[in-house]
């Protein structure tokens, strides 16, 4: 099916936005720290017209579940579709003045994978409405209001990178963001004779599972026992660790300061040119994932030490965790080999075959025609 034959009129245009991967900075944004995506190829894009009933009509070609809301307050509409009304409802409630919309949703971005499909969902209708109804919202403010969508509408306490990378990023380059001023910057990510593999491990991640939001609120909580705004403003974590009693709050404090560490030595590498050795960074900070933020699972395990086994210059797992994607830093003339290695670890295991998807570094949200 495609738009005419379900609204019986054509689309006033298409919109895109892209899903992302994080290089580095994980679970650093909601601590108001620093995040280093950047945007994917592979993306949602959205066929969209307005409508003078002030109805929101969203049709997914990949999901039978429909939705159509006048007056869309939260509650009012609940799974992927709340993602994409949640967002009319927040540039409402931002003062931007929306009327109705017929929207269709197609996705070549795995949902699930870790790669940030929800913001790409949320970013693409965000683009069209904004662009449908005139309306001159600036990038950063348009990411906080899809951020406003999940975390109100959807009930999805996220922080803002994955909206930021999906409507910032340029082709080239991965989106410095410091997400407490909200002030960003490109940083040249020139990956000649080096790849950026995505490994997509097959075990679905979800963030309305509990595990995010514990993460976040125990953050919050080392940062009122440490006496500071959030957990970016620890200047000594020697410190700071010898303040905080319980060894739990000890180790996401520890994840968290050293994360923004890694992320400002990354952009030093990136910046001096030698992206290669910017694949310790990401094994270090999957390590920090693993033991101190406790977010990764058995199969991303498997899948960094097996890539950097075979080759890789690091690797880490992308995302909030509990399931989801890694990314692997390889020498373009050794992806056959890390492939290879990751999925006869996963055979032996038995376990699903893990999909791989070479990233490019791409362009974030706009309209297509
Ligand atoms: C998810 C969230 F949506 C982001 O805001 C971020 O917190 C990330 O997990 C962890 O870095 O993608």
């Amino acid at each position: 099916m495609n738009f005419d034959e379900i609204y019986g009129r054509p689309p006033e245009g298409v919109w895109r936005a892209p899903g992302r991967v994080n290089l580095i900075g994980e679970h650093t944004d909601y601590n108001d720290g620093f995040v280093l995506p950047f945007a994917l190829s592979q993306g949602v894009t959205v066929s969209a017209a307005r409508r003078d009933d002030g109805v929101f009509a969203v049709r997914s070609l990949q999901a039978p579940e429909t939705a159509e809301v006048s007056d869309p307050v939260p509650g009012s509409v609940t799974g992927w579709a709340a993602y994409a009304v949640g967002v009319a409802w927040s540039l409402r409630e931002a003062g931007h003045p929306v009327g109705g919309a017929s929207l269709l949703i197609d996705a070549d971005l795995p949902q699930g994978a870790g790669l940030s499909s929800s913001a790409a969902l949320e970013c693409a209708v965000a683009v069209a409405l904004c662009d449908l109804y005139d309306l001159p919202v600036p990038g950063p403010e348009l990411a906080r209001i899809a951020q406003r969508a999940e975390n109100d509408f959807v009930g999805v306490p996220c922080g803002i990178m994955d909206q930021s990378a999906s409507l910032l990023c340029t082709s080239g380059h991965a989106l410095l963001l410091d997400c407490r001023s909200g002030l960003s910057a490109q940083v040249p990510l020139d990956l000649t004779e080096l790849t950026l593999l995505v490994i997509d491990t097959r075990a679905e991640h979800e963030l309305v599972d509990g595990g995010y939001a514990d993460r976040r609120a125990a953050c919050e909580k080392a940062a009122e026992l440490l006496g500071v705004p959030a957990l970016r403003d620890v200047t000594d974590l020697g410190e700071a660790l010898s303040q905080l009693g319980d060894p739990v709050l000890r180790r996401r404090t520890q994840h968290v300061v050293t994360e923004n560490h890694r992320v400002e030595a990354a952009v030093g590498l990136l910046r001096a040119g030698v992206v290669g050795e910017v694949g310790a960074l990401l094994t270090a900070s999957h390590l920090s994932l693993r033991d101190q933020f406790e977010v990764s699972w058995p199969e991303a395990d498997v899948a960094v030490e097996e890539s950097v086994r075979a080759g890789a210059r690091g690797a880490r797992m992308v995302g909030g965790g509990f399931g989801g994607s890694v990314v692997a830093l390889v020498p373009s003339d050794r992806t056959d080999r890390v492939r290879e290695a990751v999925r006869a670890a996963y055979a032996d295991r038995g376990w699903p075959e893990p999909r791989f998807l070479d990233a490019t570094p791409s362009a974030g949200a706009g309209r297509l025609s």
